[in-house]
């Protein structure tokens, strides 16, 4: 035991040679002298050995607890008074912390919400995990419908507990991840009815073949009012408000007839090309115009299903491509940069 106590001795004295600092030479002195210290065990011990064994081990350890504690005064001594010397220079500049800032979609998002904002709308947001029915059924788009097929998506299994919501959202409704934003359409005039203004931005999914302007997570902006007397140049002055806004005064819009089952008729509409202001270049394949979104005047069917009488109110409804028009303003040419996650393309905004 006794060559043990010195042996435990010259460890510590050694480790007490090499701390550095406060918080390491408080470490030590708790591995060693605390309550459970290597050196407070061994001194437990001595209790179990005979009487005259006891008295030499005893003194032993007695001493070298007093020496080690008093070696370890004499280190804090040292330690604090070397820190009361260091020199602190304040005229140092401190260190940056890092900022992070919102993403362009977020950015364009915020622009639009302030717009139409002013505007008169109001900003809802709508579920990504939405029901076959009011993805597609509430939006005359049935089963069977050749438009399903442009819109392939992700389908999710129901528990139990989802098959009572599925009742309430309508017949045999599978959940899905949503392939765009209209499904609020139909949310929207079931919850606040006519008159409405509203608008919602919101993260889509579709199953896609992923390209250069085609990602399978990607955002839109979708728009809706619904009023009496309302007509497509209500639809136009409000969309022609927006590239405006979004490119500058000289923006031209134009619309050209596209079939959507939800909207009569039904429009795509596109902005001069922000890059050669409508002479033609690559990024508008030399027509001088981008595609920006989809539009049209509510159909009946779709006004019956949020409940609103389609004889006494009209409405119209866009869906923005909010990722494509990120891409159009920051002149980014590759969609699949905005999930990336690589920060040397989100740090440049
Ligand atoms: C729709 O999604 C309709 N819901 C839009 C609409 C709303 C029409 C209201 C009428 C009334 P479309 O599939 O064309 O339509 O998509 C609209 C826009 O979303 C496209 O112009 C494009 O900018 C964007 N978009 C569609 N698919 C993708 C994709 N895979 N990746 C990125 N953007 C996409």
């Amino acid at each position: 035991m006794k060559d043990n106590l010195q042996k435990l001795k010259q460890d510590i004295l050694q480790k007490l040679s090499e701390v550095k600092d406060g918080s390491a030479l408080r470490n030590l002195e708790i591995k060693t002298l605390g309550r459970k210290g290597e050196l407070t065990e061994m001194l437990r011990k001595i209790n179990t050995l005979g009487l005259e064994e006891k008295k030499i081990v005893g003194k032993l350890a007695n001493d070298i607890k007093l020496e080690l504690a008093g070696k370890f005064r004499a280190a804090a001594e040292v330690l604090e008074g070397e820190r009361k010397n260091e020199f602190i220079d304040l005229t140092l500049p401190g260190e940056k912390t890092k900022r992070g800032h919102l993403h362009p979609v977020t950015i364009l998002e915020n622009e639009l919400s302030e717009l139409f904002s002013s505007l008169g709308f109001s900003v809802l947001s709508g579920p990504e995990l939405e029901s076959d029915y009011y993805n597609f059924e509430a939006l005359n788009i049935p089963a069977d419908h050749p438009a399903r097929d442009m819109q392939d998506t992700f389908y999710v299994a129901r528990t139990g507990a989802e098959l009572t919501r599925a009742d309430a959202d309508g017949a045999d409704s599978n959940l899905l991840l949503r392939t765009h934003t209209s499904p609020m359409q139909v949310r929207a005039m079931e919850k606040y009815g006519a008159p409405l203004r509203v608008i919602i931005p919101g993260r889509c999914f579709r199953s896609e073949a992923t390209d250069a302007r085609h990602e399978h997570t990607f955002y839109q902006l979708e728009g809706l009012m619904v009023d009496k007397n309302i007509s497509f140049t209500d639809l136009k002055g409000v969309l022609e408000a927006v590239v405006r806004r979004l490119y500058g005064a000289e923006t031209k819009l134009r619309m050209r007839p596209k079939f959507y089952p939800f909207v009569e008729p039904g429009a795509n509409f596109e902005a001069t090309c922000f890059l050669c202001q409508g002479r033609g270049c690559r990024v508008c394949k030399n027509s001088g115009w981008l595609e920006i979104g989809g539009s049209g005047m509510v159909h009946p069917k779709v006004l019956a299903a949020g409940r609103i009488d389609p004889k006494a109110y009209q409405g119209f409804a866009f869906g923005f491509g909010l990722t494509r028009l990120a891409m159009l303003k920051y002149g980014i040419n590759d969609i699949r940069l905005f999930n990336s996650g690589d920060l040397r393309f989100l740090e440049q905004f």
